[in-house]
């Protein structure tokens, strides 16, 4: 017999959603009442969940499986009619945002802290997404915030816990649970989309390929769909298997934390492709061999190449980026004569214009790219696109990049970040430069001229919202770039992230390393900024 209680509560400090969702220190959900109080502030933001249908799901991290009973039993007291799950609890971020949209839910919750470790002594976080299948919009996760720090009590059933193991449907209290396998309707999808069969004779012709799944949550998408459907051969996914604490390692794929990719890549006798994906399957990393391709340059050369694929071979609506990405699909964006947006940084501000079909592709510097196909950046849609690209082109990843750099110029692009910089110090260099903005421009720094500074907000075209303060801008006049933020996904402290770009035109050299061809732009952000005399570093901690 199920019973459901409502448990007196009290509000917990600091329930505030960042750039994706809620993220803290795995501790800090297991206190009691902490899960429970977010799932409670959710379900009241969205006006109850009595008789609707919820998607449910999360990247496998540490507290993954208790945090899905618990949220089902809340659910059930809630009066939800349906919740569906990923079998093992196991749902990618695309993959979920893909069952919303397929099923008709109401939302989903993923939890996930994406890219940052997982563990009892890691991070833990935990999104709603709409029903649009996106995540949330500004303004609802200002409600959930609203509502966290009101909250009296919150509902649970007592039941005993529901067996994730195996697909099926079961009951708890009134409420019916779905098990479903995760990957099978991402997997259809991706069918749909791509040209299977040019995919599948590549590798039929000997093509090698590398991904790396970073022991996260897209092992079983990329053994199912690049080995199992495609063809690849088996040993192609590695690290396949999601484990709780993602093997020790950081689930980010970029050159820093797949490492090993880079090594297998840049080896005498590397494969064709490389690529990894994060914790939640939303990033993604592509590396041919012996060249990396920035997230930046990435979705130019998708947004130049997309109609080699099926789903858009009709052309592109528009592209959208978000304000600190290069300017690289700026340059496509102007020759196709469609329309590119700039946004701020999170994949929430690409849903309005996705939904209004403005744009087809989207993409992040943050190694984020996705298309209208789901509300979500999708790691492996964009191998997929990648790989039918280099099929239809008979090219090598090398070969492409350089024919791209000689037709638009190169962006070179860096980012810089400082990790775990106290709040205050990291507020007060922000600050400082808000207060120089308007003296800027027409100042020479390390010989670049600044021609425009400005704190980027956004007037979003679609819903005519508004979001200031979302990132200072520092333009010189020979088109190189400094912009400069602060993460909104960290769990410590403060992440200073300093964002460089230098444009060299189409017929210049194309092959500087990368911090040589920065060096100017680097010197310029130090001397605007003094970001050693408030950080206390001499160098940043992660550069990618
Ligand atoms: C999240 C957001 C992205 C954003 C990234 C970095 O990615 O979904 O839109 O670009 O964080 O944000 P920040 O610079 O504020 O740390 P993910 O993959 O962590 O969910």
């Amino acid at each position: 017999m199920t019973q459901f209680q409502t448990v007196p509560t009290q509000p917990i400090e600091g329930q505030k959603p960042g750039t994706s969702g809620l993220r803290k220190k795995t501790r800090v959900f297991m206190q009691p009442h902490y899960l429970e109080n977010f799932t409670q502030a959710i379900f009241d933001a969205i006006e109850g969940v009595a008789g609707k249908v919820l998607i449910l799901g999360g990247d496998g991290r540490y507290f993954n499986d208790r945090a899905i009973q618990v949220i089902l039993r809340m659910a059930a007291a809630n009066g939800a009619a349906r919740v569906i799950v990923g079998q093992g609890g196991l749902l990618s971020t695309p993959a979920a945002s893909n069952l919303i949209r397929q099923r008709k839910a109401d939302g989903g919750i993923i939890l996930s802290a994406s890219h940052n470790p997982g563990g009892i002594d890691e991070d833990f976080g935990m999104k709603f997404n709409g029903p649009n299948g996106g995540p949330a919009t500004e303004s609802l996760t200002d409600r959930i915030f609203a509502r966290a720090g009101e909250l009296t009590e919150y509902r649970i059933l007592e039941a005993h816990d529901i067996d994730l193991s195996r697909p099926g449907t079961s009951t708890l209290g009134e409420m019916l649970v779905e098990i479903v396998d995760p990957v099978e309707d991402y997997a259809a999808l991706m069918q749909k989309l791509f040209d299977f069969d040019a995919i599948r004779a590549l590798f039929a012709g000997g093509f090698r390929l590398h991904f790396d799944a970073m022991h996260a949550v897209t092992g079983p998408y990329a053994r199912r769909i690049l080995q199992e459907i495609l063809g690849a051969p088996a040993g192609s996914v590695v690290n396949d298997q999601p484990l709780p604490d993602f093997g020790g390692g950081h689930p980010d794929p970029n050159p820093i934390w797949a490492a090993d990719l880079m090594a297998r890549m840049f080896a005498p006798d590397a494969p064709d492709f490389g690529a990894a994906s994060d914790g939640d399957g939303d990033r993604n990393m592509i590396v041919g061999r012996g060249i990396y391709v920035t997230p930046s340059d990435s979705l130019a050369v998708l947004a130049a190449n997309a109609t080699h694929a099926p789903a858009y071979a009709g052309g592109l609506a528009g592209v959208a980026r978000s304000m600190p990405t290069s300017r690289a699909a700026d340059l496509v964006a102007e020759k196709l004569g469609i329309g590119i947006y700039e946004t701020p940084t999170g994949w929430k501000f690409f849903g309005n214009l996705l939904d209004a079909g403005r744009v087809t592709l989207c993409g992040e510097e943050s190694a984020g790219t996705g298309s209208d196909h789901v509300r979500e950046k999708d790691g492996l849609w964009a191998v997929l696109l990648w790989l039918n690209i280099l099929a239809a082109r008979g090219q090598s990843v090398d070969q492409i990049m350089r024919a791209h750099w000689a037709e638009y110029g190169r962006n070179y692009y860096s980012r810089h970040d400082y990790e775990a910089v106290p709040s205050d110090r990291a507020n007060a260099l922000i600050d400082r430069l808000r207060g120089l903005l308007s003296d800027l421009p027409g100042q020479e720094f390390a010989g670049l001229s600044v021609a425009e500074a400005d704190d980027f907000a956004y007037l979003d075209p679609v819903d005519g919202s508004q979001s200031a303060r979302q990132g200072i801008r520092i333009l010189f006049a020979e088109g190189s770039r400094v912009v400069m933020r602060l993460s909104g996904t960290g769990t410590e402290g403060a992440t200073l992230r300093v964002y460089l770009e230098r444009y060299q035109p189409a017929s210049a050299r194309h092959d500087l390393p990368v911090e040589e061809a920065l060096a100017p732009v680097i010197a310029a952000a130090e001397q605007i900024a003094q970001i050693e005399g408030h950080t206390g570093r001499s160098r940043p901690d992660v550069t990618t």
